[in-house]
């Protein structure tokens, strides 16, 4: 298709990183040649974009201690020095704004689409929002204060957007950070650890290290950190939260979800359809609160996936960089083949798979969007996250049915409910046990608006005032804590 949008810019700036820069740590890069490297690839094409280093657990001891260093004085800068700060990044990050949304295409393969107009703005967004509360949290919170340093660690899916997720409320309630991002998607980590600079941030208020698995098992372990937040698998968060247990410290976990998207028969259909293109087949499908179970009330099942057949066979599937790709490509080898694997066995269940009839780009890793029918509640695929773009389709009779499959799940995410009639819509919202319900829409996203999981979705909100309270801690002296000024 025509319209790419040009790629030269990041990747002159890629080539000049050629010798990696190394760690993000007290405001400067640190290389250590002992460090083992890992290669970062570009999903669509193979083509190697990096190669970073791993932190060894010296790199991760000399990040949490310039970020202990650094909390008196990030602390002494009071409110308004703090807004000032992260209002700087808020317009570093929409200056830059091209820049890293073709950066953030190359490195997860999301359509450029997406990162442009969704993920880059919205973490802009968290800034400014941020900057607000910075200058607000000690009238709005009297008797708390920040935890002390923050460990932080994000996923694939949103790099640069969880990154913002995590690091503006750390830093408007007063904490400093020492943030990971996932081994598949570092390089707008990269960017922000310079943008960082450009805005004035103090060194060692934010410190970034690179690395996979063990480097964040490290890091969260790390005695010097007072607080962690994690958002990624619902395994991993477990495991983090089981090695906490009884070190005093501060937890936030936003993990998986199987989020039920509800479509009653008055719904309007048209808005559920282009619903479903942004529930699931938005960023591949590879959002936690991702609208992957369809519910649809039985009378309006054939025509409704009549339509959404239509509309699959209209999305554009390929090269992330042309301005009109609906869907990019998948983020790594390995996720794609865990969807394959799911789907595979959705069909081996007795699931009927309804895929777009497209072809795929001969490179690169590319999975068709689609989704089941026929499949049973108790199958793999209607019950584990696929985490790609294949819904599961189920139908019901009644609200009170739809109430019971929608919760019929370990996760409780996120939730959709589609009805023309406000009183239905509200029952029904009110019924399933989810952190975020939306009403004919989803995947809605506000700064001031706290999202977060019950149940194995994890515990904690991050956006709000709900959000900048998990970054406070009641001061162990203050003798009064509270009223709250609400
Ligand atoms: O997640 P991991 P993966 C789901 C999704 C996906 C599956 C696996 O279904 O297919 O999880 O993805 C770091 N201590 N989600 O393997 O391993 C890791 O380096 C500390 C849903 O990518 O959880 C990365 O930075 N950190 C999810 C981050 O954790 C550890 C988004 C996430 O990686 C660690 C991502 C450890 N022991 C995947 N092991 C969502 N809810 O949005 C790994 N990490």
């Amino acid at each position: 298709g025509p319209n790419p949008e040009s790629a030269d810019d990041a990747l002159a700036w890629l080539k000049d990183r050629q010798d990696w820069p190394g760690h993000f740590i007290a405001g400067a890069f640190h290389a250590d040649p002992q460090e083992t490297a890992m290669k970062v690839e570009n999903p669509a094409t193979h083509a190697v974009l990096a190669t970073m280093p791993v932190a060894s657990a010296a790199t991760v001891d000399a990040a949490v201690a310039a970020a202990r260093a650094a909390l008196p004085g990030w602390r002494g800068l009071g409110p308004q020095g703090r807004a000032r700060v992260l209002y700087a990044l808020a317009r570093h990050l929409q200056k830059r704004a091209r820049f890293l949304a073709v950066l953030e295409t190359l490195d997860n393969g999301k359509p450029i689409r997406e990162s442009r107009d969704i993920d880059v703005p919205l973490a802009a967004r968290h800034f400014y929002h941020h900057a607000g509360w910075a200058a607000a949290a000690e009238v709005e919170f009297p008797g708390r204060a920040g935890w002390g340093v923050c460990a932080q660690v994000i996923p694939w899916n949103f790099p640069l957007l969880m990154l913002s997720w995590k690091i503006a409320p750390a830093l408007a309630a007063g904490n400093t950070v020492v943030l990971k991002p996932a081994e598949q998607t570092p390089l707008t980590a990269l960017a922000f650890a310079e943008i960082c600079r450009e805005a004035g941030v103090p060194d060692g208020a934010v410190n970034i290290v690179f690395g996979a698995g063990d480097t964040g098992a490290t890091l969260v372990a790390h005695k010097g950190v007072d607080k962690v937040a994690f958002t990624g698998s619902t395994e991993v968060g477990r495991a983090i939260r089981r090695s906490l247990a009884g070190s005093g410290k501060g937890l936030t976990l936003e993990l998986g979800g199987k989020s039920p998207f509800i479509v009653c028969a008055d719904a309007d259909l048209e808005a559920a359809v282009e619903g479903v293109v942004d529930g699931i087949w938005f960023n591949g499908g590879q959002v936690c609160c991702a609208g992957s179970r369809l519910l649809v009330q039985e009378g309006i099942a054939e025509r409704f996936y009549a339509r959404l057949r239509d509309r699959l066979a209209r999305l554009r599937i390929g090269d992330p960089l042309h301005k009109s790709t609906d869907i990019g490509a998948i983020v790594s080898g390995d996720q794609l083949a865990r969807i394959r694997r799911l789907v595979a066995e959705g069909q081996a269940q007795g699931g009927t798979l309804h895929a777009a009839d497209a072809a795929l780009p001969e490179t690169g890793h590319y999975h068709l969007p689609g989704f089941f029918t026929g499949a049973e509640p108790a199958s793999t695929v209607a019950r584990e996250e696929i985490f790609g773009p294949v819904a599961v389709a189920m139908t019901f009779r009644t609200p009170d049915e739809a109430v019971a499959l929608a919760n019929n799940t370990a996760y409780g995410l996120a939730a959709s409910v589609w009805s023309e009639n406000i009183n239905t819509a509200l029952d029904l919202a009110a019924r399933v046990r989810a952190g975020v319900v939306w009403v004919n829409g989803t995947n809605l996203f506000d700064a001031a608006a706290p999202f977060g999981g019950m149940k194995e979705s994890g515990f904690g909100r991050e956006g709000g005032r709900a959000g900048l309270e998990a970054y406070l801690h009641p001061l162990a002296d203050d003798p009064a804590p509270g009223p709250a000024t609400e």
